[in-house]
């Protein structure tokens, strides 16, 4: 683990780093190594959840689960955008979305059922929860956020590290990585008629998963009667 931090840090090229950054660097491997932890006891969490509904109910409401560690660089990106200082402190309290962990459903109802079954677990904190189903983001994204604390246990102590858990259909991931990708890939300021065609496909790709789950609630029924 010291050195997953070690490399995220020698990536950093540092002429336009200030040199506040820098000195908070020194600290990364520490901090990369508890949030690389929580990580994994979320993960954990979520393929025990998915492993007991398979049991129950033959059937995997989560197809897979991502997860990323933020870079210096992106930190740092998300401190200047948002005029925060550069300490340890500041980023350990301010910026929650350090440790991502990305949960993939099948249908819109399992990204509910698991965001509850998750957050009612009595060693999560639920610290902010960002609806953008019900609520999508002008770009047309979708996905619902989770900002929870979780425990991670160390030699001498127990200590709570923040998880960002963005949960969301495929369709919605298969949307959300090709628009990240052009939007991110590109040098050109993306013009309004583009940014209004990748809405409607989201709404569209949004009709296709309500329409989905229609079909798998109406063939669920009809195993009930069987
Ligand atoms: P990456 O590489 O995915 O990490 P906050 O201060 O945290 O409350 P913030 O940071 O704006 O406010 O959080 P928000 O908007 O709730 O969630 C940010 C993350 O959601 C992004 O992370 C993306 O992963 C995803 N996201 C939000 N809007 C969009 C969008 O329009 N398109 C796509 N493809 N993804 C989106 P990062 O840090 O941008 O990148």
């Amino acid at each position: 683990m010291q050195k997953m931090g070690k490399r995220f840090i020698d990536d950093l090229s540092l002429p336009d780093v200030p040199e506040e950054f820098q000195k908070t660097l020194e600290d990364f491997s520490e901090m990369y190594m508890l949030y690389d932890c929580a990580i994994r006891e979320v993960n954990t969490k979520l393929e025990n959840l998915n492993q007991e509904l398979k049991f129950k109910k033959d059937r995997n409401p989560i197809q897979y689960i991502n997860h990323r560690l933020k870079s210096p660089q992106s930190i740092l990106k998300k401190l200047q955008m948002n005029h925060l200082s550069m300490d340890y402190k500041t980023i350990w309290n301010e910026i929650t979305d350090i440790a991502g962990v990305r949960v993939i459903c099948s249908y819109i109802d399992d990204i509910y059922a698991i965001a509850e079954m998750l957050i009612k677990q009595d060693d999560v904190a639920l610290l902010k929860r960002k609806d953008y189903i019900k609520n999508p983001k002008e770009s047309g994204y979708r996905s619902l956020h989770l900002i929870i604390e979780t425990p991670v246990f160390l030699s001498d102590k127990k200590q709570l590290v923040k998880v960002e858990v963005q949960i969301r259909t495929i369709a919605m991931d298969f949307w959300a990585s090709l628009e990240h990708q052009l939007r991110y890939k590109t040098n050109v300021d993306v013009p309004a008629s583009i940014r209004e065609q990748l809405r409607n496909s989201a709404d569209s790709i949004y009709r296709t998963d309500q329409e989905m789950q229609n079909i798998y609630q109406e063939i669920r029924r009809m195993e009930e009667k069987e």
